[in-house]
This record gives structure tokens, C-alpha cells and sequence, in this order.
């Protein structure tokens, strides 16, 4: 019972490398899946790994006692994320030791924490949109990223980006875009191409250093200020031990889990809100439910803690949009031991896995004949959803730490919007999926209209009223 493993065509050197569009290689794995089935190998320069998309060979690699996650294809991250929460192997000690450390920060509990923050920078973007003029469209991706990058600069070490009072994105910004895109594209050519880029690697290494400046003197701020413990996540890392070893983090790593939670938090929870909005502009019987929800729970001007959990239908959107577009939208683990996946396909000790993510959550098999559709109701009852074939925060303990955090911004905000706009489709856009690390709508555009042209929060000229209700 040893079945051998489809491969697609290889190109001499390059092995399978040709077959991918080095811009979206994720929809070029999923094509390849379409062909060669829930398994096949690929190849490229001598690396060969395994993509894995079948519910069942997936359910089989989650298996934490035969299967740990892989960092071979984020290597090069590890240049300016480090040792960081995302980017070390499991047996490393900083990564159990920052888990341990930081687990707490990201529980539901801690949401309350983070409420007023997030309640803050969604004010920002729904006074923005508030005050536009009719003509003027919105370039959703774009101000989502600005509002995910704020949301976790203040939450997490209490800097503020400001990303709706300028035109372009952060200098850091820009550096943290330009390294992972350059780490992302690194290994996909020869390693003669690699020495010869000479202009890239130097930019390449001055933004590790602008990142590595602007990081340092955040925490050097934050000691310097004698911080006793305040509610974010640097002053948890500056201050609390690991129970297990009685440790803390040190700066390095510190510094390398703040750019991680800036990676991490940021492209993945935009790409998430722009998904769940393109869906809602496309699907009138969705939008007029979630309308339906936000006007009988957000009875408050300003949306509580409480509220927001109360936002089942908004959270069945999200939940759905994750299902069709996981915006991080694969894992890699490797084989701890010589074993079979599904109990057929052999795979030697060290060599590696990727899960390829919406593939699987478009299996019809498990999701039905609609699987390609866009419907919140599967999520209704938690206790009908095929937990195995639905991962987009990963698996077993390497799974996403922010996914609370993730969920309860993005309902916030999302239950914001809504509360205030009618969304307007002025454009027709028809979707293109773009990939840099994560998944995004490409070039998503729209207009919004107020619901209620007196509504107080949305244009309001008290801005003392918007301050008692944010603290
Ligand atoms: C993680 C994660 C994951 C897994 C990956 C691997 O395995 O490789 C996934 C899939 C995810 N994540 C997803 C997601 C989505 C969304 C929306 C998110 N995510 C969000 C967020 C936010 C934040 C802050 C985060 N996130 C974070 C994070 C971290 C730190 C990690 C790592 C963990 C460990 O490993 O420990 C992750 N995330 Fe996420």
C-alpha cells in the first residue's frame, strides 16, 4: 500500500520553478492541485517539498506527534525577524519561551485590554470615510492596511503610525514591504542571480537596519520611561517571566517579535477586511442580514466589548471569507520521522510539507457541491463545521497566536462600517487575488454613502463626546 507521488514536468536546474508565477505562487499551486490531486511534489534547486491539499492527507501532517512546522521557506525572514514567535523551529528556546510569555496577551480576557485602542483607530478610518465626498472612491486593501498596522503599533508597544495622516505608507512601512518581498523572492532564483543583485542586497540590508533603529528605540523609550507594566504587549515582553524557566525575553528577541507581530498582524487581519467587504458588495441577502445584526447590537454610539462578541453573523462573514481567501494561505511543516501520509505516500525523516490552504477549503467533498460559494450559514453551528478541513490559523500549537486579536478587531471594525455606510459597487470590480506573503484583492475600489447623514460618531464636531466614549 505505497502509492508514488505525482510530479509535475521539471525544467533541468530549475526543477518545477517555471511552472509557478513568481507573483501569486499560491494560485499556481492550486492550479497544479487541480491537475496532479490532493498531493503532488514540487522542486526547485534541489529543495523539494510536498503540497498537500486533500482534507484527509491534511488532517493526517496535523499530526503534531509526526509532523512540526518548517521554516526553509522563510529562512531569509529570519534576517530581520530572527528567532521571533514565527519564524523559530519549535525546539528553539525562545520560541516556547515567548510563547509561554505572551499567550496570555493574546487571549479573549485580553481583548478587553485592546478594545479602547482598536475602538480608536476604527473611529479613524470610519471619519475618514465619514467625510469624503460623493465622487471620491475608497482603495479598500490600502485602508485597511493602515488601519491593521495602526491597530497593532498601538495595542502592541503603544506607537501610533498614523497611517490616516499621510498620503504614502510608513517609511517602516515601506522597509518591512520591501525586505519580506525580497526575502519572498529570494530563493526562487539561482544563487549566481542572488550574487549578482548587488543594488538589491544593499537595500535589502539598509531596511533591516532602518526596521532594526526604529524597533531599538521603542524599547529603549519604554525602558527609559520606568513603564511599571502598562496593558500592551512590549510592556508583557519587557517585564513578564516565562513560568517554566522563570526567564524573560531578551532585547534581540524583543525586538524580533515586535517586526513579527508587525509582519504577522498587519497584511493578513487587511487582507481579511478587504475580502469580507468585496464579499458583502457582491452578496445583497448577506449585507442585508449583517445590517439587519449591527442595527439591533450596536445600540451605543460607540461599539463595547460586549457588543462586538455579540456580532455572530459578522463573525459567520469573516469566518466565510477566511474559508474562501485564507489571506496567509500556506503552512509548512516537516516530517519528524520516516512515515507515510494517509498511511501511502512515503516521506523521509527532515523533508517537507506545505499545506496548501484554499485548496483545501474548497474541497467539495467536505463543503458540498456550493463549496466555491460565498455562504456565512455554514458557520451557524459551530458544532457542523469540518474543524479538519478549515485551518486559516494554522494548526495544533504553531497556530496563530493573534487569532483573537485578528477576530476581534476585524468584527469591531467591520461591525463599524456597516453600522455607518452604505457600501456603493461604483466600479463594477471584478476580483484579482494578489499575493506578497499574504492574499489580498487587488485594486479593490469603492464608495460609500452615510446611512443617516446626522449620525453623531461618523461626523461628529464634539470631539470630547468621541473622547469620554473611546477611554
Ligand atoms: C501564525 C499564523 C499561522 C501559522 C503559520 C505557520 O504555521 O507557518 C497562520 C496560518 C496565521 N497566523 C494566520 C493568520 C490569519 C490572520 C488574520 C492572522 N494570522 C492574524 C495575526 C495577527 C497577529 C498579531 C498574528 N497573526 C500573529 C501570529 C504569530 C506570532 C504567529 C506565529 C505563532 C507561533 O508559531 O508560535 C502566527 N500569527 Fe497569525
Amino acid at each position: 500500500n505505497r502509492m508514488p507521488i505525482p510530479q509535475p514536468k521539471t525544467y533541468g536546474v530549475l526543477g518545477n520553478i517555471p511552472l509557478i508565477d513568481k507573483d501569486s505562487p499560491t494560485l499556481s499551486f492550486c492550479k497544479l492541485a487541480d491537475e496532479y490531486g490532493p498531493i503532488f511534489r514540487f522542486e526547485g534547486f534541489g529543495r523539494s517539498v510536498l503540497i498537500v491539499s486533500g482534507p484527509d492527507l491534511v488532517a493526517d501532517v496535523c499530526d503534531e506527534s509526526r509532523f512540526d512546522k518548517g521554516i526553509g521557506h522563510i529562512l531569509k525572514v529570519r534576517d530581520f525577524a530572527g528567532d521571533g514567535l514565527f519564524t523559530s523551529l519549535t525546539e528553539e528556546p525562545n520560541w516556547k519561551k515567548a510563547h509561554h510569555i505572551l499567550m496570555p496577551a493574546f487571549s479573549q480576557q485580553a481583548m478587553k485590554g485592546y478594545h479602547g485602542m482598536m475602538l480608536d483607530i476604527a473611529l479613524q478610518l470610519v471619519q475618514k470615510w465619514a467625510r469624503l465626498n460623493p465622487d471620491e472612491s475608497i482603495d479598500v486593501p490600502e485602508d485597511m492596511t493602515r488601519l491593521t498596522l495602526d491597530t497593532i503599533g498601538l495595542c502592541g508597544f503603544n506607537y501610533r503610525f498614523n497611517s490616516y495622516y499621510r498620503e504614502t505608507p510608513n517609511p517602516f512601512i515601506v522597509s518591512m514591504v520591501r525586505a519580506l518581498d525580497e526575502a519572498m523572492h529570494y530563493g526562487n532564483r539561482l544563487p549566481i542571480q542572488n550574487k549578482l543583485m548587488i543594488k538589491t542586497k544593499r537595500q535589502y540590508e539598509r531596511d533591516i537596519q532602518s526596521m532594526f533603529s526604529v524597533v531599538d528605540k521603542i524599547i529603549a523609550d519604554r525602558k527609559a520611561s520606568g513603564d511599571q507594566g502598562e496593558t500592551d504587549l512590549l510592556s508583557r515582553m519587557l517585564h513578564a517571566k516565562d513560568p517554566e524557566t522563570g526567564e524573560r525575553l531578551d532585547d534581540e528577541n524583543i525586538r524580533y517579535q515586535i517586526i513579527t507581530f508587525l509582519i504577522a498582524g498587519h497584511e493578513t487581519t487587511s487582507g481579511l477586511l478587504s475580502f469580507a467587504t468585496y464579499f458583502l458588495l457582491k452578496h445583497p441577502d448577506a449585507l442585508k442580514k449583517a445590517y439587519a445584526e449591527v442595527d439591533e447590537v450596536l445600540t451605543d454610539p460607540l461599539p463595547t466589548y460586549e457588543q462586538v462578541l455579540k456580532l455572530k453573523y459578522i463573525r459567520m462573514i469573516l469566518n466565510e471569507a477566511l474559508r474562501l481567501w485564507p489571506t496567509a494561505p500556506q503552512f509548512n511543516l516537516f516530517a519528524k520521522e520516516d512515515t507515510r501520509i494517509g498511511g501511502k505516500y512515503p516521506i523521509a525523516k527532515g523533508e517537507g510539507v506545505s499545506v496548501l490552504i484554499p485548496q483545501l477549503h474548497r474541497d467539495k467533498g467536505v463543503w458540498g457541491a456550493d463549496a466555491e460559494q460565498f455562504r456565512p450559514e455554514r458557520f451557524e453551528d459551530p458544532s457542523q463545521v469540518p474543524n479538519y478541513a478549515y485551518k486559516p490559523f494554522g494548526n495544533g500549537q504553531r497556530a496563530c497566536i493573534g487569532m483573537q486579536f485578528a477576530l476581534h478587531e476585524a468584527t469591531l471594525v467591520l461591525g463599524m462600517i456597516l453600522k455607518q455606510f452604505q457600501l456603493v459597487d461604483a466600479m463594477n470590480y471584478q476580483l484579482k487575488v494578489k499575493q506578497t506573503l499574504t492574499l489580498k484583492p487587488d485594486g479593490f475600489k469603492i464608495r460609500v454613502q452615510l446611512r443617516d447623514k446626522n449620525n453623531a460618531i461618523a461626523i461628529t464636531t464634539k470631539p470630547e463626546e468621541t473622547a469620554a466614549a473611546v477611554s
